[in-house]
């Protein structure tokens, strides 16, 4: 695979799952930061990456670049197979997908900056608003944690068996913002279950953000 550059915030939860990704597939590539504090997203360089004015994207050393991390993911899976992050079952990747959706689609977009900003200007309402949805997905995730061991998909320790997948580079980012914004995350077992597993497979810690250059726990 070619070598490709990175663009990323440090605190942001969509990078991390891709930063994670391109360390568990060991592919070679460069860093850049975005700085959405300060509104880099924006500039008309950024829009050329990624139309939408957001992290994570991908350029790759022929200039093409791709964004939205799922996408990210689905094509390093693709191009650099193993190791895998997609189970071989057809049933057991369609809950992966689902697993991944509930975080991509239903908590994540809810406690983006732009989103909370538009929401209102008053910094409480951005963070009951946002704890609201992290209750939400959370407790969905949890909950299907449960039908997928019920039905026979492996009880543990990550989201899927025991093997960790896509879901869980989605999993922990997500836990992390939902403590950021005070969610009693502790009604959740089975979602800290697999935060554990998958906090203790290789390359996980160096993937989190207080790791990151500019990033720090405060
Ligand atoms: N679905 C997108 C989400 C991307 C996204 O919302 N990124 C956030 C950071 S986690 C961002 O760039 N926000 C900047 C803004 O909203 O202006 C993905 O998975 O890549």
């Amino acid at each position: 695979m070619q070598r490709c550059t990175f663009y990323h915030y440090w605190r942001s939860s969509a990078s991390w799952r891709v930063r994670w990704a391109l360390a568990i597939k060991g592919v070679e590539h460069d860093v850049v930061g975005v700085d959405l504090v300060a509104g880099e997203q924006s500039t008309p360089e950024h829009q050329a990456r990624n139309p939408l004015g957001r992290v994570p994207a991908l350029v790759l050393a022929d200039g093409r670049s791709l964004a939205e991390s799922v996408a990210i993911l689905e094509w390093l899976e693709e191009t650099v197979p193993a190791p895998a992050l997609y189970p071989e079952d057809p049933w057991q990747r369609a809950r992966t997908r689902q697993l991944v959706e509930i975080v991509n689609a239903s908590v994540q977009p809810m406690q983006n900056i732009s989103m909370l900003r538009r929401l209102s200007p008053e910094v409480p309402v951005q963070r009951a608003w946002a704890a609201h949805y992290n209750e939400l997905g959370l407790g969905a995730y949890e909950a299907l944690l449960g039908q997928i061991a019920a039905e026979g998909g492996g009880n543990g320790p990550f989201s899927i068996g025991d093997r960790l997948t896509a879901a869980d580079l989605f999993l922990v980012p997500q836990v992390y913002g939902a403590r950021r914004f005070q969610v009693d995350v502790s009604r959740f077992p089975r979602v800290l279950a697999a935060e554990a597993a998958a906090r203790a497979t290789p390359h996980a810690e160096a993937a989190r953000p207080e790791n990151q250059p500019g990033g720090s726990l405060g």
